[in-house]
C-alpha cells in the first residue's frame, strides 16, 4: 500500500525533498545510455532504409507482418461497423467538448497602426502537417486520439497523420479508427515505437515528414522524441501518469481512493500521492484502496505502482499541502477541500486543477473538454497543456514609411556602427543620405 510521508510540525524539509527526488526520479531510467543508443540506432536506419526499416522493426518488437503500412479506407470504414454505437455516441459527445474548450484558446493576428504611418503587427499561421502518436500498450488509448487530433483541428493545420503500432495480425484497433476519423485525422499508419517517431520526423516513401510531433508514448518513443527535436517540433517529453489529491477532512474517502487507484492502473511508474492535514483520512483512505482494489482488473500493475510512487502526505494545514503540491508540479491535481476555489490563487504549478468532490480525474481524460495530455514529471513549473496555441505559430509583421523611418534612421545607423556593422548602418543611410535618396 502506499508510503507514509510526516511533514507536519517541524515542517521536515528532508523527508519533503526525499519524497520530491523519489517522484522524479522515477522517470529517469538507469539504463538512459543504452536506451538512448537503441533509439539512435533506429532513427538511423529509419532515416536511411525508409519503409523497409518500418517493416523490419515491426516484425521484431510487434511480431506483425506488415504489407501496407497505411490503413486504407476499407479498414477504416470496417472499423466503424465493429465500434459499439453508445461508444461512437460518447466518442463524439467528447469531441464537442474537447472542440468547444479548445476554440476559446483560438488567437487572432492583429496590426496596430502608429500615427506616424507605421504599422507592427503579428500573423498567426497554423503550422502546416502535424504527426499524431498513439500508443500501444495494454490499454488502448482512444481518448488520446481525440485529445491531440482536436487541438491541432481547430489551431486549422491542414494535413494531421498519426502513427500507432499493429497488434500480431497486422490490425489496429477499431475504436483508435473511429476515434481518428472522428476527430479528422487524415492519414493512420501501422507503426509504433521510436521508429514511429522517426518516420514522421524524417518522412519515408509512404509517410509525410512533418512538422510536430505530439502525443504520449513509452520511455523508447519519449526518447526519440528528444532525439529528433529540431528536425521537427514536439510539443513536450511526456512520463508516466500522476495524480496528487490535497484533501481534508470534508473528503470523501472512497472517492479519494479511486481517484488515486485511476491513475495507479495506468503505469507501474505512475504516482499517485494524498496530501492531507487529517490523519484519521489516511487511514479511511487505505481502507478504501484495499476494498476497491480487491475488484480492479489491473490489481497487480496498481500495487507496484502504490508499493513503489503511492504516498501519503500529513501536512499542518491546507496552505502547507499546496507548497508541498506546487514543489511536485503534477500533471494531475484534484483539490477535494472545503471551499475549494478560494484556494486556486496558491496553486502555481500543475498540469490539469480538479476542483471539488465531483470533478474526479477521468472527467479530464474523457470528457469535459481540455486536452488530457499534460505536462508531467514536473514539468507543469514551465510547460502547458497540448493546446491550441502549440498548433500556431506567429510572423511579425513590420511596415514603416519613409517618414516613419526618418524619424529613427539615424538611431538604427548609431546601433549598427557601435556593433561594427556598417553594412547594417548603410541600408538606413543610404534612404536619406545616398545619391538615391
Ligand atoms: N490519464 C492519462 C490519459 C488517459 N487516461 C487516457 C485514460 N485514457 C494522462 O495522464
Ligand atoms: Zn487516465
Amino acid at each position: 500500500m502506499f508510503n507514509i510521508v510526516d511533514l507536519r510540525n517541524d515542517n521536515n524539509q528532508v523527508a519533503a525533498n526525499n519524497l520530491y527526488n523519489k517522484l522524479i526520479q522515477r522517470t529517469k531510467s538507469s539504463d538512459g545510455a543504452s536506451i538512448m543508443s537503441v533509439v539512435a540506432d533506429i532513427l538511423e536506419n529509419v532515416r536511411k532504409l525508409g519503409d523497409k526499416a518500418l517493416k523490419d522493426y515491426s516484425k521484431r518488437f510487434d511480431k506483425a507482418d506488415i504489407e501496407e503500412i497505411k490503413v486504407s479506407e476499407a479498414e477504416i470504414t470496417a472499423a466503424y461497423a465493429e465500434v459499439d454505437a453508445e461508444l461512437l455516441e460518447t466518442i463524439k459527445k467528447s469531441k464537442q467538448n474537447i472542440w468547444n474548450f479548445h476554440e476559446k484558446q483560438l488567437q487572432n493576428s492583429w496590426i496596430s497602426p502608429n500615427e506616424d504611418g507605421s504599422m507592427l503587427g503579428q500573423l498567426v499561421r497554423p503550422i502546416e502537417k502535424a504527426g499524431l502518436y498513439v500508443p500501444g500498450g495494454t490499454a488502448p488509448l482512444i481518448s488520446s486520439v481525440l485529445m491531440t487530433a482536436i487541438p491541432a483541428k481547430v489551431a486549422g493545420v491542414s494535413k494531421i497523420i498519426m502513427c500507432t503500432p499493429p497488434s500480431k495480425d497486422g490490425s489496429v484497433n477499431p475504436a483508435i479508427l473511429v476515434a481518428a476519423r472522428e476527430a479528422g485525422v487524415d492519414e493512420v499508419y501501422r507503426v509504433g515505437g521510436a521508429q514511429a517517431i522517426a518516420a514522421m520526423a524524417y518522412g519515408t516513401e509512404t509517410i509525410p515528414k512533418v512538422d510536430k510531433i505530439c502525443g504520449p508514448g513509452n520511455v523508447y518513443v519519449a526518447t526519440a522524441k528528444r532525439l529528433i527535436f529540431g528536425e521537427c517540433d514536439i510539443d513536450m517529453f511526456a512520463g508516466p501518469s500522476e495524480i496528487l489529491v490535497i484533501a481534508d477532512s470534508t473528503a470523501k474517502p472512497e472517492y479519494v481512493a479511486a481517484d488515486l487507484l485511476s491513475q495507479a492502473e495506468h503505469d507501474m511508474l505512475a504516482s499517485s500521492v494524498l496530501i492531507t492535514d487529517d490523519e484519521s483520512l489516511v487511514k479511511k483512505v487505505a481502507v478504501q484502496i484495499e476494498k476497491q482494489l480487491a475488484n480492479l482488473s489491473r490489481k497487480s500493475i496498481i500495487e507496484k505502482s502504490l508499493e513503489d510512487y503511492g504516498f501519503a502526505v500529513l501536512v499542518d494545514n491546507i496552505e502547507q499541502a499546496i507548497e508541498v503540491s506546487n514543489n511536485i508540479a503534477p500533471e494531475h491535481l484534484e483539490i477535494c477541500i472545503n471551499e475549494p476555489m478560494s484556494m486556486l490563487g496558491l496553486i502555481k504549478n500543475a498540469g490539469a486543477i480538479f476542483v471539488g468532490n465531483y470533478s474526479p480525474e477521468p472527467l479530464g481524460d474523457y470528457m469535459a473538454g481540455p486536452s488530457h495530455v499534460l505536462p508531467t514529471s514536473g514539468t507543469a513549473r514551465f510547460s502547458s497543456p497540448v493546446n491550441v496555441d502549440q498548433f500556431l505559430k506567429k510572423s511579425s509583421l513590420i511596415y514603416y514609411n519613409r517618414q516613419a523611418l526618418e524619424k529613427t534612421y539615424k538611431d538604427i545607423a548609431r546601433f549598427a556602427e557601435a556593433e561594427l556593422l556598417d553594412a547594417h548602418a548603410n541600408a538606413v543611410k543610404v534612404r536619406f543620405e545616398g545619391e538615391n535618396k
